[in-house]
Order: structure tokens, then C-alpha cells, then sequence
């Protein structure tokens, strides 16, 4: 619980940065259903700001960047915003970690950050 209310905090921060005439995030739209993200490998610039908008087709999946400590919570239905700046060049991992069912384990992706 204390992580999320984090991460809001996070994502409220980076819309009064955006709000300041920062630099405006660009936005990622993925969709998330079992068993699997889409896009699932998502080309990212490091330093450059991005949000994703991320909606689930069916169920409480969740999204999870171990490497950033960063996740939420998919609720089916609604558009979940996560804003982020990856912070250097490298391959970020990101998964499902609320079990989905049988394909759960292979529900993840990853972010290529040039
Ligand atoms: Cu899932």
C-alpha cells in the first residue's frame, strides 16, 4: 500500500512538471490481457519522459518494472496512467505479478532503451 500511494504521488508530481510547460511526456498506449502485453517490446530513449496509458481487456492484471520498483494495479475497464523517465540505456523487464491463470508466467514484456 505504501508503494502505491508513492507512485500516485509520482504520477501527480509529473502532471504539475507537465503542467509547468516541462517537457511533455510522450504517451504509450498498451493493452494488457491474458496472457500477454501489448505492444510487448516498447522502444524508450533514456531520459526522455513517457506515459503509459495502460488498460486491461479483462481482468486485475498488474504491471510491474522490478528494475524501476515500479507497479500498479490494472483495473478492467479504466485507463491507468504510469509516468516514468528511464534514467539510462538497457533493457527493462516489466510483467504481470497478480496471477492471471495458466499463462500468467509468460505474461511480460520489456522496455528497449536506446
Ligand atoms: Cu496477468
Amino acid at each position: 500500500m505504501k508503494r502505491r500511494q508513492l507512485l500516485l504521488m509520482g504520477v501527480a508530481a509529473g502532471a504539475a512538471l507537465s503542467g509547468a510547460r516541462a517537457q511533455t511526456p510522450r504517451e504509450i498506449e498498451v493493452t494488457a490481457q491474458r496472457f500477454r502485453f501489448t505492444p510487448n517490446v516498447i522502444p524508450l530513449k533514456a531520459g526522455e519522459p513517457v506515459v503509459l496509458l495502460i488498460r486491461s481487456l479483462d481482468f486485475a492484471h498488474g504491471f510491474f518494472v522490478p528494475d524501476l520498483d515500479l507497479r500498479t494495479d490494472l483495473m478492467p475497464g479504466r485507463v491507468i496512467r504510469l509516468a516514468f523517465t528511464p534514467p539510462a540505456p538497457g533493457r527493462l523487464a516489466f510483467l504481470c505479478d497478480n496471477f492471471c491463470g495458466d499463462g500468467h508466467e509468460g505474461m511480460d514484456g520489456h522496455f528497449e532503451v536506446a
